[in-house]
């Protein structure tokens, strides 16, 4: 049709990963409370600095049995970060390749996103908790657009001489001060947290740290990394004996997930030696990097470390399938990591990608530099003429995902196309009470 809209419904449904029955409708009715780990890389967990582990805590959780853990999960941003992160979590869709997508189309789009999904069919009440000021890419104006119900911005917390750093309010106090919020709302609540204090420059005030004492390498943004995420960590542990004491942890499912990087390709020569990378491969080294923590705990869930390789994109579909609600006839781009049906060709922003056995890094149109994960070494395609056509292949599909994504949010296509069952947000709704509008 006119509109454009059928290419990615017809991609949509063909690139649909159906259900794990095992694991569809586990999470029914649960409160929802996602954690966004501001700039957390998957290298910190089980990482320890003179002995000691960086984060105790998410490494308990990361090994619970009642946490599904993924080992091989991937960030998708480009120039977004934590903009083109939420927007991947909540609506399905991809960040842009330039840019920001929420402050560029997050508040004029139409969307389809968790919260109002999960309201629509499940009931659900929403909130995001953050410590900076609410129009920060533009977020009081993307969320309604979301479906969220509330959003407890800067505004909503009280501030005193040493409560702020960087960006906003520490993350401990963000926590803490959210409870007399989170207390009030209706459940089944999805919520979202999303932390600050573990942000470049990673300046944390001595009277922060616990004792924790980091390493001595040459670079300070390096060494001041384990020293915020030690502190974030903290933060999570006490909000958790808080969820645990209230009985809120019975009742929800809690979601984790680093953004992105904390420390960018350029400050990697004074990291990888630390992790015992080779430095022959900086490139490499570089993909690798890119794995995030992405962590799913509920009381009596079976758990376990899984080794599929996914993406933010994948969040999603993953989550509605938890709580039972089918995500077939939804407009979004990724697939539920726990279907026997997941693909995993983990599209990166710029086109490079990750399978489970080659990092395939994009060089121009059609070229590509792949190395073994295995082994880590380049491997000449040149030599490898079967493999040369499915470096292309998959590559092509990349492609195809990332543009059908830049296509749908570019050109707003989602005012096209309403699922069954799905009434489209009106963001003037008198039910999405802004505390600071
Ligand atoms: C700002 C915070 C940081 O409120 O979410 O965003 P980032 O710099 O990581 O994109
Ligand atoms: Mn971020």
């Amino acid at each position: 049709t006119a509109t454009g809209i059928d290419g990615p419904l017809n991609f949509q449904q063909a690139n649909y990963a159906m259900p794990n029955s095992k694991y569809f409708g586990v999470a029914r009715k649960k409160n929802i409370i996602v954690i966004h780990l501001e700039s957390f890389q998957q290298f910190l967990i089980n990482f320890k600095v003179n002995d000691q582990e960086v984060t105790p805590f998410l490494n308990s959780l990361y090994s619970n049995k009642n946490t599904l853990s993924y080992s091989n999960f991937f960030h998708q941003v480009g120039q977004g970060k934590t903009s083109d992160a939420e927007t991947m979590l909540e609506t399905g869709l991809f960040g842009l390749p330039e840019g920001s997508f929420f402050p560029q189309l997050g508040p004029s789009n139409t969307f389809q996103a968790a919260p109002a999904i999960l309201n629509q069919k499940q009931g659900y009440t929403s909130a995001v908790f953050h410590g900076n000021v609410g129009s920060f890419y533009s977020r009081n104006k993307v969320y309604p657009n979301f479906g969220y119900n509330y959003f407890f911005d800067q505004s909503s917390f009280n501030s005193s001489e040493n409560s702020d750093l960087g960006f906003g309010l520490k993350d401990k106090l963000m926590f803490a001060q959210s409870i007399k919020y989170l207390e009030q709302l209706q459940q089944p609540f999805y919520v979202k947290y999303i932390t600050l204090t573990n942000h470049y420059p990673f300046d944390l005030p001595i009277e922060d740290n616990d004792g924790f004492v980091t390493t001595q390498t040459n670079n300070n943004v390096v060494n001041n990394y384990f020293l915020t995420a030690h502190y974030l960590d903290n933060a999570l542990k006490e909000f958790f004996a808080y969820l645990k004491k209230s009985g809120l942890y019975k009742r929800s499912m809690i979601v984790l997930y680093g953004d992105h990087y904390g420390i960018s390709n350029d400050k990697n020569p004074d990291l990888t030696p630390l992790l015992g990378y080779s430095e022959s491969q900086p490139e490499f080294n570089n993909a690798k990097l890119q794995r995030v923590p992405f962590m799913i705990h509920v009381d009596g869930l079976k758990g376990g470390i899984k080794d599929t390789y996914g993406g933010e994109i994948d969040v999603l579909p993953t989550i509605l399938h938890l709580v039972g609600i089918d995500t077939k006839n939804y407009l979004q781009l990724g697939q539920d990591l726990l279907s026997k049906e997941h693909i995993q060709i983990v599209p990166f922003r710029d086109g490079s990608y990750m399978t489970s056995e080659y990092t395939v890094i994009k060089k121009g149109k059609k070229f590509y530099n792949v190395y073994s994960n295995s082994t880590g070494e380049q491997i000449d395609l040149a030599e490898n003429p079967v493999l040369s056509g499915n470096i292309k292949d998959w590559g092509k599909q990349v492609d195809q995902r990332l543009s059908i994504s830049d296509k749908i949010n570019n050109q707003n296509l989602l005012r096209f196309y309403t699922p069954d069952d799905f009434k489209p947000v009106d963001p003037n709704d008198d039910k999405y009470e802004y505390k600071d509008q």
